[in-house]
């Protein structure tokens, strides 16, 4: 008799996986695919570098502060977010299809995928372990409002929650509202308050006089 349980290594532990675990399974396919010749150590480099130093949620929070400078620049970004963002240079895979969704006094919008994990790489980067869990995936669209206090987020009762679902076709993202207190402030200034919880909508961006100049995550 086949054992399935057998023929795993000790990595396949049980879910979730620590980061140790993830990071020895990654460096093993790595040293394999190295060794059959399908990637080289080059190529890993190049992907890792554009993930962590170009590709990122600084990109999206640029964006976002240009459009809480620039009205028609907002008034694009909100009518079709993939050219509005092109116009900037950004797009590309896993990016597509993006819409973006403006959050206001009235409605506060947050996003998912219920599916798997689609997620605007181009501008917010690779999305957080938390994002692909099922938990949050389920839970998120049966009881927003309790899922954003485990955040921190408070949202009044008074302000309508939407949830938007992601899919390969077309990736959501928000676009928070402008912090009080920030009327004299510059774009690069600005662009520092903008978290990316904050354009999940699971967050809200810094408020002035917490943010530390270049942070953005
Ligand atoms: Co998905």
């Amino acid at each position: 008799m086949h054992d399935i349980g057998a023929s795993l290594s000790p990595i396949d532990g049980p879910l979730p996986r620590t980061e140790e675990v993830i990071a020895a399974r990654v460096k093993a396919l790595e040293s394999i695919l190295i060794e059959k010749g399908v990637i080289t150590t080059d190529v890993i480099d190049r992907v890792a570098d554009l993930y962590e130093k170009q590709v990122g949620p600084q990109i999206g929070a640029k964006i976002v502060a240009r459009a809480w400078t620039e009205p028609d620049f907002k008034a694009r970004l909100v009518a079709n977010a993939t050219d509005a963002c092109r116009e900037m240079g950004f797009g590309g895979m896993q990016g597509e299809d993006m819409t973006v969704v403006e959050n206001t006094d009235e409605v506060h919008h947050v996003i998912v995928c219920t599916l798997c994990s689609c997620y605007p790489w181009p501008v917010l980067g690779l999305p957080p372990n938390w994002y692909k869990h099922p938990a949050y995936r389920s839970r998120v669209v049966r009881e927003p409002r309790v899922v954003l206090r485990e955040f921190g987020l408070e949202i009044p009762l008074s302000r309508e929650i939407r949830v938007w679902d992601s899919s390969a076709e077309l990736r959501y993202w928000v676009l928070p509202q402008r912090p009080e207190g920030t009327e004299g402030l510059s774009a690069d200034e600005l662009q520092a308050l903008v978290t990316r919880d904050s354009m999940i909508g699971v967050g809200v961006p810094l408020s002035p006089d917490k943010a530390t100049v270049g942070s953005t995550s």
